[in-house]
């Protein structure tokens, strides 16, 4: 439409001068024009000029004073020869009116303002600043004085609207009707011969081939089966960790972690309202649990308090894949003891103040050496051994406390490209009011040891905020576009 009405005219007609004009006599809209306008151009089937042209336009505010009068004369004009007391002034003018009106008609000398009274000072006065915002809006801005010009900008009322068009010519390609340039030479066109009078498109060397879609890993997944592949070729099983809803029975109680212990607070951990609470426990284990919570037992004075089955039984949602660890530990108890090795990687919550490197959920790997006769020498170990494999080399060890182990140690790790020592994990013997309540033999003791799988992941992909990593406003891109970065490589 707009194409053929330009390449038609300059069939007739010299040239176009003004686009906009031109526009308006075919019904066009400018702005598809222009993006007509541009394509015959880039074709070369036009020669277009710029023309850019300026011209003041009133404001909303410039509207109204031209409507409705200048708020300095309708101030001035709601004042009566004899004067008028300011409060039944205010209540004549409104607010804003009476602010820029008065402020205005004080500054042009129209009006005194006493304490009381505000009265005249010339009889009438005419409103300039109307008939220019008029003669404006009628399109004659270019006869108003400059000073005038810059007083009614310096009031926001009026603004300067540029306009950008074009004239055109004939271009070297002209021809009245553009030829669709031909991208493929046909069996037809050959059988026809008309592939003579054809345009062909140009070449473009340059044009990229289509990117290849395909699915994409995300960042956590990919450090997830590093550290999956790394338990295996180590001789671990994974857990079955499919279950985020746990009871405080197997995510505490079992763990020999006092009910009133403030991580089983609502603040640190999310409770459920339906369903509240479990009903299925094994009652032979929870009555040995509740004993050595209330008074010990294998050599434990336990905690000395009365323990409660119905904080045992709240479902939660779990704070730690230790809960998991827990079940696996009292099945194997179930049974003639063999040695075991256990790994799990997933999900836990945590009800905690999040910020840019924590969230109220993140990932837990945890490793578990179930053996006769383990001691912390064992632990230290395996701790080696494994963070040597994700290429931590020089790893230290600091006494902690955990409620479930003891001894408890912090492990840190040098990182030569931070030059300092990083916590990398925390890890424990599980303690004996844990391990013998579920029936395992005396000397069979167990090694465990935690780190985070969203901390590593960060830090390999120089991500700072959790956000860009895990959640709804992770951008997809950074999904698709991640380098491979792996575990060891520093
Ligand atoms: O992951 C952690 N840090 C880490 C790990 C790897 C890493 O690799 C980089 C490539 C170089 C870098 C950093 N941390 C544990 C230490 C800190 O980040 C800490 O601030 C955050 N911790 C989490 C818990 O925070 C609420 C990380 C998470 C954690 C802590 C302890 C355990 C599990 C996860 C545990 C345990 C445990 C202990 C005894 C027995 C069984 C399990």
């Amino acid at each position: 439409m707009a194409e053929e009405a330009v390449l038609e005219y300059l069939q007739t007609h010299e040239e176009i001068v003004d686009s906009g004009e031109f526009a308006d006599s075919k019904g066009l809209e400018h702005s598809d024009l222009l993006s007509v306008i541009k394509s015959l151009n880039g074709f070369r089937l036009v020669d277009a000029e710029d023309i850019k042209r300026e011209k003041w336009i009133l404001t909303e505010e410039g509207q109204a004073y031209a409507s409705s009068g200048s708020p300095e004369v309708q101030f001035f004009l709601a004042i009566p020869p004899e004067g008028i007391s300011r409060e039944e002034l205010q209540r004549r003018v409104d607010g804003s009116l009476y602010k820029i009106g008065s402020s205005q008609a004080m500054k042009n000398k129209w009006v005194e303002l006493g304490k009381l009274l505000v009265s005249r000072k010339v009889e009438s006065v005419e409103d300039r600043v109307r008939e220019l915002l008029i003669k404006i809006k009628e399109g004659e801005g270019k006869d108003v004085d400059l000073k005038d010009i810059d007083a009614l900008k310096k009031r926001k009322l009026i603004a300067l609207q540029t306009w950008k068009g074009y004239s055109l010519r004939k271009g070297p390609n002209y021809a009245p009707k553009r030829m669709k340039a031909a991208t493929d030479l046909t069996r037809e066109q050959l059988q026809k011969g008309n592939w003579q009078e054809l345009e062909f498109k140009e070449y473009n060397f340059n044009a990229l081939g289509q990117p290849t879609e395909g699915g994409h890993l995300h960042p956590l997944l990919k450090v997830r089966q590093q550290f999956r592949e790394i338990f295996l070729e180590m001789g671990f099983e994974e857990m079955p960790t499919n279950n985020f809803v746990e009871s405080s029975f197997w995510n505490f109680d079992v763990l020999f972690q006092p009910q009133q212990h403030p991580a089983r607070d609502s603040h640190d951990t999310f409770f459920l309202k339906v369903p509240a609470s479990t009903q299925r426990l094994p009652e032979d284990y929870l009555e040995r649990v509740k004993k050595v919570h209330e008074s010990g037992g294998y050599g434990s004075k336990g905690y000395g308090y009365d323990w409660k089955r119905e904080e045992a039984e709240k479902n939660l949602l779990r704070t730690h894949t230790t809960a998991v660890s827990s079940r696996m530990l009292y099945t194997l108890a179930q049974k003639p003891f063999t040695p075991k090795r256990y790994f799990s990687i997933d999900r836990v919550f945590r009800n905690e103040a999040v910020d840019r490197t924590h969230l109220a959920e993140f990932h837990q790997i945890e490793g578990v050496v179930c053996d006769r006769g383990l001691t912390l020498g064992d632990l230290i170990g395996v701790l080696n051994d494994f963070f040597s494999r994700l290429g931590m080399t020089k790893i230290k060890f600091k006494p902690a406390y955990n409620p479930y182990t003891e001894p408890s140690m912090e492990i840190f790790s040098y990182h030569e490209g931070f030059k300092k020592w990083v916590e990398v994990g925390n890890s424990g013997m599980f303690r004996p009011e844990m391990l013998l309540p579920m029936g395992l033999p005396e000397d069979v003791t167990v090694i465990a040891w935690g780190l985070s799988l969203e901390r590593p992941t960060m830090i390999l992909y120089g991500i700072d905020n959790i956000r860009d990593l895990f959640g709804p406003k992770v951008d997809l891109n950074l999904i698709k576009r991640n380098p491979i970065s792996r575990l060891g490589v520093q």
